[in-house]
């Protein structure tokens, strides 16, 4: 082989790898971790493409699942986006790391009402993501009488046509708020009656769910389900017939924050991060496209008039008058576990 052959491919030879190592070198990767069906995958390539930084993303599908992935300390997430309960628990056990704050200056935006509360009491480890509600989803095609109550989910007349939510606060809350007991109760006769309420609407559960919630009630599978108000919001846009009830009894009212585990490796990146989902112009977007409500004020006014005063999405606040945010229960945490486990064995 001639020598100027040899160079070449041995010039070609280097600067690939010249140019390899630099990029692995420069890039951060920043390990996401969030809920499915919660985020436009577009505003993640933008922020890939603003920055530089890769973002890996994985998903989850209850706060459980993702607190036994945190708290086993194997996957080092830089950023995590839990609910209040969740996030109180995580600050509790030392899982969550402060935020600086003043590396998020678009927090300014996020409503007061969504600040200080009782999970993170003096708001340093949590910026406010998305909030909704718990509720029903009925098809007003198979579903003939007014829904108000979460009684109609034990009506035999609609055996194997409802579909419960497979998360165990969520599926709890409907039975203790349907015997008039609060979502946080500690007390073992209403839990065990809130057991036994579940065991007995057993039979006429088609399927507890995840979010294939939302394929089977667009597809009309079946006619009523336990949702949460943003999957709703989705839902009736795709399938008009959809609509969606708070019980009288009173609800839960979630707001899902964006924290930083302590396991994080590149907490500089993930406040950047935060700060980016708090722009307006990607507050906008990624609500536009999620359905869910936002805490950003200046992202639900650039709303489509229909969602940002849907009442799905943002209820009046008469129907929030019975509703309970969900508080870390503590050790008691494992009796509600014990009934869960007896309820989807049966
Ligand atoms: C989105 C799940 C939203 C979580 N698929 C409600 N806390």
């Amino acid at each position: 082989m001639k020598k100027s052959v040899i160079l070449s491919i041995l010039s070609v030879f280097l600067i690939t790898i010249f140019l390899g190592g630099c990029g692995s070198k420069d890039q951060t990767t920043l390990n996401v971790y969030n809920w499915g069906d919660y985020i436009d995958s577009s505003v993640i390539k933008q922020f890939e493409k603003e920055t530089g930084i890769k973002v890996n993303y994985d998903t989850f599908a209850t706060n459980e699942e993702m607190y036994v992935k945190i708290n086993k300390g194997n996957a080092s997430y830089d950023i995590a986006i839990p609910s209040d309960y969740m996030i109180e628990k995580m600050i509790k056990e030392g899982l969550v790391e402060k935020i600086d704050f003043n590396n998020i200056p678009n927090y300014q935006y996020i409503e007061d009402r969504f600040k200080n509360l009782e999970f993170d009491p003096t708001n340093e480890y949590s910026v406010p993501y998305m909030w909704g509600t718990l509720g029903i989803l009925y098809n007003k095609k198979m579903v003939d009488e007014p829904v108000d109550s979460w009684d109609i989910l034990w009506n035999p007349k609609y055996e194997k046509q409802i579909l419960m939510l497979d998360s165990q606060r969520d599926s709890l809350a409907v039975a203790l708020k349907k015997l008039n007991y609060s979502m946080n109760s500690t007390n073992d006769a209403e839990l065990e009656a809130a057991k036994n309420a579940l065991i007995e609407q057993r039979p006429l559960v088609l399927a507890y769910v995840g979010d294939e919630v939302k394929d089977k009630m667009i597809g009309e599978e079946a006619a009523l389900a336990v949702v949460w108000g943003g999957d709703a919001v989705t839902m009736h846009r795709e399938n008009p017939d959809l609509e969606y009830v708070i019980p009288k009894e009173g609800t839960n009212l979630f707001v899902d924050s964006i924290v930083i585990p302590s396991t994080a490796k590149h907490k500089a990146e993930a406040e950047k991060f935060i700060d980016f989902l708090c722009r307006t112009d990607i507050a906008f977007k990624n609500t536009d496209y999620i359905g869910y409500s936002t805490p950003h004020m200046e992202a639900r006014k650039q709303l489509d008039p229909e969602l940002a005063n849907s009442p799905i999405a943002y209820p009046e606040p008469e129907d929030l008058e019975n509703a309970e945010i969900f508080i870390d229960l503590g050790t008691y945490i494992e009796q509600y576990n014990r009934v869960w486990t007896e309820i989807k064995s049966h």
